[in-house]
């Protein structure tokens, strides 16, 4: 599965993988899903969402069990981040058979649209429509870099965007959902374990500042005459990393517009996207709040207009408690030691999906933690290791 899925979407300058939702990389993952649906006798379903379903059973029979992640990127993502969860649903199941399993419960495997949310700016688009989490009008406002809209670029790639919308017929049929992810810091690492289990993720949230100042030459225009946007943008970079260290979060600004994006020209347009995560709710707000405050009393200082707009913002996820528990009983049964339960600053469609269902994760080891960056790595021991917890989980829930 690996050798057929790692050419597709890398770029071959950086290693990296530029799988954005909708586009040509997304449509070659997608067919790879499919192939591996078909090479095992699954039914192969794609929801109105255009989130991808391979069937083991009739969910119309309900309590389904199911099991997966996503096959797109950030920019220049590992392989690792979604497509683990992936190919390990697929070989879990492959295991499973092995052992001559048979399911009371149908079992589910799931590709999720759109999770990184890397073209259109929303993270989890598939489990947000799903979950009702996200209105089809929202959806269709969305755009990408180049001005396409959502629904355009889903057409392209032949999908209806006027299907797109909530569907609790589908999510009522699931009794649980687990995702297999690789984690994305060091805490197996540090501990010695191969596997975990997650309790929590942290809420988290997106947003938009716009500096607008006036473009000019920048070989001839005064120091004191100018109204750069650049300066109250740098000033409010290194404002939300002292906010963030005071209050124990998380605060980056990974993503950055200018224009007209002259080397020779002051800007006219600083656009600067702020990501910020915390352990709880007002921890976070106080450190967003803190950053605009910032960003305010700089641009004003420098003659400069500033935005601000929240693009999303993502509430803390408990994960079930008794899902959890299942889990935690079932991969504790050949061990001494508890298997560690482990929170995380990384949002996930189980996540999204916790409010209706429930939800619980399995995490893989990371020997450097590196995320979000074509260095991320998981040795192969580790993920095998994570195929049999997932088939011992998957077993555990739908054996009879
Ligand atoms: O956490 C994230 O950045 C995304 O939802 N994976
Ligand atoms: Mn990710
Ligand atoms: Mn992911
Ligand atoms: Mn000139």
């Amino acid at each position: 599965m690996w050798r057929d899925l790692l050419p597709l979407g890398r770029h071959p300058g950086t290693g990296g993988y530029r799988r954005y939702a909708w586009t040509g990389a997304d449509a070659e993952c997608r067919a790879w899903f499919a192939t591996q649906a078909e090479l095992r006798g699954l039914r192969h379903e794609v929801d109105r969402n255009g989130n991808q379903w391979a069937w083991l059973g009739d969910p119309a029979d309900g309590d389904a069990v199911v099991t997966g992640s996503h096959l797109d990127s950030v920019p220049d993502g590992g392989a690792f981040d979604g497509p683990l969860g992936v190919v390990s649903a697929f070989a879990a199941l492959d295991e499973l058979r092995r052992r001559g399993t048979s399911f009371s419960r149908p079992l589910g495997i799931v590709n999720f649209g759109d999770e990184e949310g890397a073209r259109f700016g929303l993270a989890c688009v598939g489990s947000r429509l799903t979950a009702g989490r996200l209105t089809r009008a929202q959806a269709h406002r969305l755009t990408d870099g180049d001005g396409t809209p959502l629904p355009r670029a889903m057409e392209a790639a032949g999908h209806d965007p006027d299907a797109i919308g909530p569907d609790p017929g589908r999510l009522a049929r699931i009794g649980a959902f687990v995702e297999l992810h690789v984690e994305q810091g060091r805490a197996l690492d540090l501990s010695g374990d191969r596997v975990g289990i997650a309790s929590a993720i942290w809420p988290h949230g997106r947003w938009r500042f716009d500096f607008r100042g006036e473009a000019n030459h920048a070989g001839t225009t005064r120091l004191a005459d100018r109204r750069d946007p650049m300066l109250p943008y740098a000033e409010t970079v290194l404002a939300a990393r002292r906010e963030a260290e005071l209050a124990g979060a998380v605060a980056t600004f990974g993503k950055i517009a200018v224009e007209p994006n002259g080397v020779n020209a002051i800007p006219s347009l600083v656009r600067g996207w702020l990501d910020s995560r915390a352990v709880d709710q007002p921890g976070l707000d106080a450190v967003v709040a803190a950053v605009e405050k910032a960003a305010r009393e700089h641009a004003a200082a420098h003659g400069v207009e500033l935005d601000v707009v929240r693009e999303s913002r993502t509430p803390v996820v408990e994960f079930d408690h008794a899902l959890r528990d299942e889990l935690a009983r079932i991969l504790g049964r050949d061990r001494t030691a508890p298997v560690p339960v482990l929170g995380t600053g990384a949002g996930h469609d189980a996540g999204i999906l916790s409010g209706s269902i429930p939800t619980a994760m399995l995490f893989v080891r990371n020997p450097t933690g590196v995320s979000h960056s074509p260095a991320e790595h998981a040795d192969e021991d580790d993920c095998v290791a994570g195929v049999l917890a997932l088939a011992d989980v998957l077993e555990g829930l739908t054996g009879t």
